[in-house]
């Protein structure tokens, strides 16, 4: 596997037997043009030269494709799936529960689980899940918080753990669209990481919402002759609290001192694991446009010539003002 960046044009040189799936970043992004599954990321990009940039998921062995539960999916040879899904939030009228966040979001995690248990790859890895208006309110709860609800929900229903070996993830906010949600599944569970600055997100007490939220820090995952690093959006939070308010350059430090500490309990747990934070690939996710420079600039002190892509988006907690994910493949 590998995980590839490319412009649009870029694209039609992938080999299309070969990709599993990713993302096109950016607000005019097309969610067209690939004949695998996409997630199309509606968020403005921040380095202030390009407008889209996709990036894709490469197996080294072949893969097949195809359409279920609603959900376009991808897999490969050597036991790996890929899918994305989009579901709008439109019903009867104001008050239809079918067309609530809590139940779209449930609905769409068992749709998941349905395909990776029909596939015969049960174990999530990784998910990425994009909430239209996350820090808005609904019925009363904010939205990220009904969202949290409907996944732990389909986590039980579905006969999955919600405090062990939960996926990697991130929970970002987007202007309008649908519920968008890609992930990435195989045959074997993940290791999952936690942090030991951060009280796990899944025991996070219920000032945060009724029901916590559904991931793991980190995540370790095995092919044949190679392991997958994921990341979860990471934030400026020790113990439960966000530290840092109003400051985002302090914000993005400490976020990098909380990828430090899952990075160290990693390479620890996997013994041959050996990544450095030099050898990850970001994504920054940034509340406010204007922020982005200060941002970058806090990121390259600390991390170097990394590959990285800064895009706007609401964080998951109003007062968080930044968050910061990763991904590092082990070299074959
Ligand atoms: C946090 O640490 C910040 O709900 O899937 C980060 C990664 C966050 C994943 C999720 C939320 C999620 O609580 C928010």
């Amino acid at each position: 596997m590998s995980l590839d960046f490319v412009s649009a044009t870029e694209l039609d040189a992938l080999d299309p037997t070969r990709v599993l799936g990713g993302a096109c970043l950016g607000v005019a992004a097309p969610a067209v043009g690939a004949s695998w599954p996409q997630q199309a990321v509606s968020m403005p990009l921040l380095d202030g030269t390009r407008s889209v940039w996709h990036e894709a998921w490469v197996s080294d062995a072949p893969v097949v494709s195809g359409e279920s539960e609603g959900i376009r999916w991808s897999r490969s040879a050597d036991g790996v799936l890929f899918g994305a899904l989009a579901l709008p939030e439109v019903g009867e009228g104001p008050a239809d529960s079918t067309a609530a966040l809590r139940h779209i979001s449930e609905l769409a995690y068992a749709r998941i689980f349905r395909l990776l248990d029909a596939q015969g790859l049960p174990h999530l890895w990784r998910v990425w899940n994009y909430i239209p208006d996350i820090n808005g309110a609904q019925a009363g709860l904010e939205r990220y918080r009904q969202f949290n609800l409907g996944r732990g929900d389909a986590f039980e229903r579905c006969a999955r753990s919600v405090t062990e070996q939960v996926p990697a993830a991130c929970a970002l906010g987007v202007g309008g669209g649908p519920l968008s949600i890609a992930f990435m599944a195989g045959a074997t569970p993940v290791v999952p990481i936690e942090n030991p600055r951060q009280v796990s997100a899944y025991r996070y007490p219920d000032v945060y919402g009724p029901r916590s939220p559904t991931f793991s820090r980190a995540a370790l995952a095995h092919l044949p002759g190679q392991a997958l690093f994921f990341v979860s959006g990471t934030a400026s939070i020790v113990g439960h609290e966000t530290l840092h308010l109003g400051d985002v350059v302090a914000q993005t430090m400490e976020s990098l001192n909380n990828v430090e500490a899952v990075l160290f309990e990693a390479n620890r747990i996997a013994r041959d694991g050996g990544f450095s934070l030099s050898d990850l690939v970001y994504r920054v996710y940034v509340r406010d446009a204007a922020d982005a420079p200060a941002v970058t600039a806090a990121m390259r002190e600390r991390l170097g010539a990394v590959e990285m892509l800064c895009v706007q988006a609401d964080v998951c907690r109003s007062d968080l003002l930044v968050e910061v994910e990763a991904h590092g493949l082990r070299p074959r």
